[in-house]
């Protein structure tokens, strides 16, 4: 018949043009800060390539039917009556995953699984009159659907950023309730980020997962910050959710500083403040002071530890506070190299920055999508700088408006999310984006997005060079739009002969900008030794960053850097059987945690830079 195609069409149109893609419109700050009560832990779990649990023999989905029942999201037991009914599936009886954990790393049989799993969990949890809840999942990779009691909250696309739903009168008054999530990772060529990358496509429910309560009215979002070149004045805004928001008072207090501001919302329970603020220590990564800011409105209160700096380039200086910056960077994939597997909890992201910081950083580029909220909150603590991206990584389909609302999705989510971190002062926009005119659209598109949302952050990508004999040219169009002369750089490894050869490469950069160095390095395999030419030594890699470091030290506007990678780390394409098997081996640190030679080269480097600048 005429309509359910039509509707069929309709519905496909909605999901592409991204209306279907974003959870909700703003993230809950704070969410994990409110009474929360944690579903991570053991989930039950089938795994359904065929995703029987999803369509029917006629490949009609259940959850689109007239009943909207037959999935397994249903998570039905036989009754006990006399003819039970058939029934092919039984999480109770099925074996259990860790959450938040990646499965690839969890069952060997999982590890190259691409598909779809299901997941189960039973909670306790008996609503209170009057209050509102949330359920919170800090990242499912890649497409969510997500099920509260049998019934649908929705469908996310988009593996690292956070999804919210509102379940306030869909819990179940007797206290028992389950939810049910049906997790695919497969590839697809329009997704963000696309089939090709060089990382492990990790599946499942990868961050915590918990239930947030909140008053009626509440305070949902807010942004406290230092005005945009003032630096002697705080502000912000807060915006309240529910009924009665309008005309409220919102009171902004950080005791410690003695600063206090009283203000009213609009009739969209809005508040803006502004407030002088010259006595407070600025946030640095020598001195990464935190403030408790707490926020109240009516019944709720928000507490939050937040530090305040402010951030800009001037010519090809970076200024931190107003003062010249050398920003000694490394790359990190949200990858526990140990496990191998995502970064599963607190434990794990600090070793990670703690490496770091032995290195000798002040500064780690978060690659190449959104990390843990948790991972942001440790750099606040801990004192390093952030560049902070999404995975508009190579051949994205530019052209596919629901693949750019995609990404400008996942951009949205990411600065709801590290708004309020000292740490954040780069948003990326992507890397090794191949030059063209939709290429250029998407991307300045983004830009603008990122400068609409954050005026007060850089933005920038990691580009691509081009070389003429030993010249190496950068001079990609969209320079034009960033704050940052940002580049990957690979002379030594992929191209440019030996370590010691590429000294002779001169750059000619056409923006006067502060120059990034966003990624160079090579492969060593730790405990394999040779001579500087020994391809995946660790004596290649360790002459590959002497040379590197006296090439990149001749271009006069070098304000950083962030040499791949800290660890080595899973990735499908790396296939030799004695040197890669299944890792990229960049790390300076390898997969069982030993240090690599190239690591005391960068050590001592830094310790150079931060006697020169700090
Ligand atoms: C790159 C990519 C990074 C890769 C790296 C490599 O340019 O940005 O994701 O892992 O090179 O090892 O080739």
């Amino acid at each position: 018949s005429f309509w359910p195609k039509t509707l069929a069409v309709l519905a496909l149109f909605l999901t592409l043009g991204g209306a279907g893609v974003r959870a909700q419109s703003g993230l809950i700050q704070q969410a994990p800060a409110r009474r929360v009560l944690s579903l991570n832990g053991s989930w039950n779990y089938i795994i359904d390539p065929y995703e029987n649990g999803f369509y029917d023999y006629r490949r009609e989905a259940f959850d689109q039917s007239k009943t909207g029942k037959g999935g397994y999201y249903d998570n039905q037991k036989p009754s006990n009556s006399q003819e039970p009914e058939l029934i092919e599936y039984d999480f109770d009886h099925s074996p259990a995953l860790q959450v938040p954990g990646d499965w690839n790393s969890q069952d060997p049989k999982l590890l190259y699984y691409e598909g779809t799993i299901w997941f189960k969990k039973n909670f306790k949890l008996t609503p209170t009159a009057g209050k509102r809840y949330f359920i919170y999942f800090g990242a499912i990779n890649y497409e969510a659907h997500i099920y509260l009691n049998g019934k649908k909250l929705g469908m996310h696309r988009g593996g690292f950023t956070p999804i919210q739903y509102e379940v306030t009168g869909k819990l179940d008054p007797s206290g028992d309730n389950f939810v049910v999530v049906k997790a695919d990772n497969t590839r697809h060529a329009d997704a963000v980020p696309t089939i090709n990358t060089d990382w492990w496509n990790y599946g499942g429910i990868t961050r915590d997962v918990f239930i947030a309560e909140a008053p009626g009215t509440f305070i949902k979002d807010y942004e406290v910050q230092l005005a945009k070149n003032e630096p002697g004045t705080l502000a912000g805004y807060v915006q309240l959710n529910g009924g009665g928001r309008a005309g409220q008072t919102v009171t902004l207090s950080i005791a410690e500083a003695g600063l206090k501001q009283t203000v009213k919302t609009d009739t969209a329970g809005r508040a803006t403040f502004r407030l002088p603020a010259k006595k407070l220590s600025l946030w640095s990564p020598r001195s990464p002071k935190l403030y408790a800011v707490s926020l109240t409105s009516g019944p709720d209160v928000v507490q939050d530890k937040i530090g305040f700096r402010t951030i800009q380039t001037k010519g090809q200086d970076i200024l931190l506070n107003g003062k010249s910056t050398f920003m000694r960077g490394i790359s990190i994939h949200d990858e526990n190299p140990l496990i191998p597997g995502r970064a599963r909890g607190e434990g794990d992201l600090r070793m990670l920055l703690t490496w770091a910081k032995e290195l000798g950083c002040n500064y780690v580029r978060l690659a190449h999508y959104p990390h843990n909220e948790a991972m942001l909150r440790l750099a606040d603590e801990m004192g390093l700088l952030v560049w902070a991206e999404v995975p508009v990584y190579w051949t994205i389909a530019w052209e596919n408006p629901a693949t750019y609302q995609n990404a400008e999705a996942q951009l949205s989510d990411l600065i709801s999310m590290g708004k309020n971190r000292a740490s954040i002062v780069v948003w990326s926009v992507g890397n090794e984006t191949p030059l063209g005119d939709p290429r250029l659209k998407f991307m300045t598109s983004l830009i603008k997005k990122a400068r609409s949302l954050d005026d007060t952050r850089l933005v920038a990508a990691a580009l691509e060079l081009h070389r003429e004999g030993s010249t190496v040219h950068v001079d990609d169009p969209l320079g034009e739009y960033l704050d940052l002369t940002s580049f990957n750089e690979y002379a030594g490894w992929y191209w440019g002969g030996m370590p010691s050869e590429i000294t002779k490469y001169k750059f000619e950069i056409k923006y006067n900008k502060p120059v990034m160095i966003s990624e160079f390095g090579g492969d060593a395999l730790a405990g394999y030794h040779g001579d500087a030419n020994t391809r995946w030594s660790e004596e290649y890699q360790e002459a590959l960053y002497v040379n590197q470091l006296k090439m990149l030290g001749a271009i006069p506007g070098l304000r950083g850097m962030t040499p791949w990678i800290l660890t080595d780390f899973r990735a499908t394409r790396r296939q030799h059987p004695v040197y890669q098997n299944g890792f990229n081996r960049k790390g300076l640190i390898s997969s069982t945690g030993v240090k690599k030679k190239a690591f005391y080269v960068l050590q001592e480097y830094y310790r150079q830079q931060a006697a020169k600048y700090d």
